[in-house]
């Protein structure tokens, strides 16, 4: 265990002009210290997953937390692990905005023996030690889930015989590996069918007001008699712009004509817009990773490993999965 809180306290006790009393130090020197630079509060999701986070770092769990919100920078990011290193933190937990661009940072970690535990999104590094864990969800598997559903989906709405099936994708920021994850699924689909085009495809940045913004503006240069099928959101948040666009530019939305709309993360408002028939098909992102992730932290305490890949279980919704009960019992 590290000294920060320790040292913080006989600052304190300094500029008191006292001594700390001797318990407080011995007390606090149980503090197991840990650095989190979350990527922002970009979506509802990684909202709960602060949440989640805040819920089992707490003092009477044994840690001290110090989180930094990066807004959606990474060089905020590599400030804020630069900040950790300096403070001597015991661990830092990342969610990396995208995957590149992390060698040398976590390098300078690796180098002060920081343990680094990724979560939610993953890091594309030349050393695979650089990092000690991974924990989150399979974007490509999400992205499969999806791709599934909506083959079946068509064939028995007879839409598969259609001449042409018209898509209009909106990814989530570029070059992380939810966007990465989630678009490699459509774009491999979309090579299989020869009647599939993608018409559009845009970065709505997994945030409701870039996506309404994008959505406005391709249904707005898009011919008024073009036919579009379905539109892609890598998540909820985009889901609920770009439906937003649709309605107001006078689209239906539906499975069996109209627009089919997919998204990714179903939280309870997502699953609430799926249940209305908004949102066609959504597939579960779960953000509560907390627990998963103080879990790895007492295993490495214990002198124990960690497993270096840690996938959380994920399924997908249609509108007649969801029930009152399961809106009542989603905790994010
Ligand atoms: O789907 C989205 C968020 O990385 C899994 O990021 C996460 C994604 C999530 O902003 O809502």
């Amino acid at each position: 265990m590290k000294k920060y809180y320790t040292r913080f306290m006989l600052l304190l006790a300094l500029l008191a002009g006292c001594a700390a009393p001797p318990d407080v130090v011995s007390d606090e020197e149980d503090y197991i210290v840990i650095g989190l630079s979350q990527v922002g509060a970009e979506s509802d999701w990684r909202i709960a997953n602060s949440e989640s986070m805040k819920a089992v770092f707490t003092e009477e769990n044994g840690y001290e937390l110090i989180f930094d919100d990066a807004r959606q920078k990474q060089e905020n990011q590599i400030i804020a692990i630069r900040n950790f290193i300096q403070q001597d933190v015991d661990y830092i937990v990342l969610m990396p905005i995208v995957e590149d661009g992390w060698d040398s940072v976590l390098q300078e970690a690796y180098d002060a023996g920081i343990p680094v535990i990724l979560v939610d999104r993953d890091v594309s590094v030349s050393n695979p030690r650089l990092y000690t864990s991974h924990i989150g969800s399979n974007f490509y598997r999400e992205s499969l889930i999806a791709m599934e559903w909506l083959e079946n989906s068509l064939t028995e709405t007879g839409r598969a015989a259609d001449a042409s099936f018209n898509i209009i994708h909106i990814q989530g920021t570029p070059g992380a590996s939810a966007q990465v994850g989630r678009t490699a699924g459509l774009e491999q689909a979309i090579e299989k069918h020869d009647n599939w085009n993608l018409i559009a495809q845009e970065n709505g940045d997994f945030t409701r007001p870039k996506t309404y913004e994008v959505m406005d503006g391709i249904l707005s240069t898009l011919p008024p008699e073009q036919k579009i099928d379905m539109v892609y959101c890598e998540n909820d948040n985009e889901a609920f712009g770009a439906i937003q666009a649709l309605e107001e530019h006078g689209y239906q939305i539906g499975v069996e004509k109209g627009v089919i709309v997919i998204s990714f993360d179903a939280t309870r408002n997502g699953l609430r817009a799926c249940m209305e028939g908004k949102i066609s098909f959504i597939v579960e992102c779960n953000p509560l990773l907390g627990e998963m992730t103080e879990q790895t932290i007492q295993y490495l305490e214990h002198g124990e490993s960690a497993a270096r890949q840690q996938y959380i279980y994920e399924r997908g919704y249609a509108s007649e999965d969801i029930t009152e009960e399961l809106l009542k019992m989603r905790e994010y």
